[in-house]
């Protein structure tokens, strides 16, 4: 049975009540995690307050800030880690940014600073938080991290996301060759369109989910709540053979060619 009892969980990236980190804490709470939490904060502290008492039910042992961009809030966060946890045994990666300027037109009007910065949160991020997590994962772990479609074929606007995202997907490679040696496992889920607060700012989103309603196996998007089950699995001993994959999770979307 899918059981995580006696393991210490990390969850970034919830910033509402729809994030995916969200659906994901709950279905490690669910299945007996101890759970952490990371949250980008802000300078009025509304986002500290918001995601507090969000997570209230789930008896968070740990709430730090995290700005992945920048290096003394990761350093506490893994220090948070270490004196109140001793050890860690799961990561969850599951944030991304882009300027919104940049989610749409032509790719090739992408500016430096833009294609930097997305490629900064979105992809380097999990490879620090990846090297923080390894000599804190001293009885082996899980590190998964949330990906999309657009970083192996082209989605119209999804543009230097699609990069972020390819850069991603051979990141979870990489490391899973790494830190394997230490009976650490890295994969990445990919999930098909939700809409939450970063897929919601994103012009014609609620399109896309139709399209995906007309043409997925299942006929249908996927839940938060899915994500999580999936995410959940992958951390538990049930996958202990699975390292270096992606695992969509998108109602079939992928596999259609026409
Ligand atoms: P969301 O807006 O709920 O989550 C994005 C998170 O990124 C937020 O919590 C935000 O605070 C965090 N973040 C942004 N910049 C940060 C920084 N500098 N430091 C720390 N955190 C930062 O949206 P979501 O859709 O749940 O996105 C979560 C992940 O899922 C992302 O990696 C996204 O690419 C991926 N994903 C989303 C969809 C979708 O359709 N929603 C589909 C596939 C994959
Ligand atoms: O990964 C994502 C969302 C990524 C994202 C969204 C935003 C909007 C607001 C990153 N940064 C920002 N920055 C903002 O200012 N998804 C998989 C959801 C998504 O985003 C798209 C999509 C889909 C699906 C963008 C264009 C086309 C399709």
């Amino acid at each position: 049975m899918l059981d995580l009892t006696g393991k210490n969980a990390l969850v970034t990236g919830i910033a509402n009540h729809r994030s995916i980190a969200w659906g994901i804490a709950q279905q490690l709470h669910n299945a007996g995690a101890n759970i952490g939490i990371t949250y980008l904060p802000d300078e009025r502290g509304k986002m500290e307050k918001k995601v507090a008492d969000l997570v209230e039910p789930l008896n968070p042992t740990l709430f730090v800030p995290c700005d992945v961009q920048n290096e003394t809030q990761i350093q506490s966060t893994f220090e948070a880690v270490k004196s109140q946890w001793e050890k860690l045994d799961i990561l969850i990666h599951c944030l991304a940014f882009a300027n919104k300027d940049d989610l749409s037109g032509n790719f090739s009007n992408v500016s430096r600073q833009g294609f930097t910065q997305a490629l900064e949160v979105s992809t380097y991020s999990f490879v620090q938080l990846a090297g923080a997590a390894k000599p804190l994962m001293t009885e082996g772990g899980s590190i998964v991290t949330l990906t999309y479609l657009g970083g192996v074929r082209v989605v119209p606007n999804y543009n230097v996301m699609g990069i972020a995202k390819a850069g991603l997907e051979m990141s979870v490679r990489y490391l899973a060759a790494e830190l394997g040696t230490q009976n650490i496992r890295v994969n990445g889920i990919s999930a098909g369109p939700i809409r939450t607060l970063a897929s919601s700012a994103v012009g014609g989103i609620l399109d896309m989910i139709h399209h995906v309603e007309e043409i997925a196996p299942l006929r249908r998007t996927v839940t938060q709540t899915e994500v999580g089950n999936a995410a959940a699995f992958l951390c538990s001993d049930l996958a202990s053979g699975i390292t270096g994959q992606v695992l969509y999770v998108d109602a079939g979307y992928a596999i259609m060619g026409m």
